[in-house]
């Protein structure tokens, strides 16, 4: 049984779609951002990063969202699911996208609401928040055009990425942006939102 620790809406949605498409046998763990929770010295034996996702295994925990979706993908090649592309090289791509929502779209988005991370002065916040549109779009006109093979990220198969992708475009609007600017996106987002285990993931989340 594996422990994820999540913060509804938060990137830890991403691993929870992958372990609920997964068929793996998981609980959640929430943690109340608005009390600071992630902060808490409990928390922070799990992951002194302070942060959601983490993954507990019999092995120790896990961290990074592109760290536990390889992780859970890997297991689901044994429970039959098969989240990702068997053959290396098309593994490395999906990591390659992976990891380009990890380390550019998602730090794009986080300027918008966590521009203390990066400045203190309020004008230099002002200013990332102005610029947090543009830059999605820039993130999002590259996956339109050249990263979603289609139907899904790497192309016929379902894998950890549509979820992570999932997640993303879901962040848009808060960040202004009309996903209808993304036609292939928008058409992505909501195949896998009707997906049954992703609904059941956002219900789970929702009852936390
Ligand atoms: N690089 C990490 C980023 C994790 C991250 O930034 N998580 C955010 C939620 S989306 C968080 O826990 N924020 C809490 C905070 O900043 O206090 C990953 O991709 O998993």
């Amino acid at each position: 049984m594996f422990t994820l620790y999540v913060s509804p809406g938060a990137c830890s949605r991403a691993s929870h779609i992958a372990l609920a498409e997964s068929g793996l046998n998981y609980k959640l763990h929430r943690l109340k951002f608005a009390e600071q929770e992630q902060r808490s010295q409990a928390f922070l034996q799990v992951n002194p990063k302070g942060r959601v996702p983490a993954l507990e295994t019999e092995h120790g925990v896990l961290t990074e969202t592109v760290a536990i979706l390889a992780y859970v993908a890997q297991l689901s090649f044994n429970s039959g699911t098969k989240l990702a592309p068997a053959e290396p090289f098309e593994f490395a791509r999906m990591q390659a996208f992976n990891a380009y929502l990890a380390s550019t779209v998602h730090v794009a988005h986080a300027h918008g609401r966590r521009g203390y991370r990066w400045a203190d002065e309020a004008s230099s916040h002002a200013d990332m928040q102005a610029k947090l549109p543009a830059n999605m779009r820039d993130c999002f006109r590259l996956i339109e055009d050249d990263f979603l093979a289609g139907p899904f990220v790497m192309g016929e198969q379902f894998t950890v990425a549509d979820g992570y992708l999932f997640v993303l475009s879901g962040w848009l609007k808060s960040d202004n942006v009309d996903i209808a600017e993304f036609p292939r996106v928008a058409d992505h987002f909501k195949r896998v939102g009707a997906r049954p285990a992703v609904a059941r993931a956002l219900a789970e989340e929702a009852a936390l």
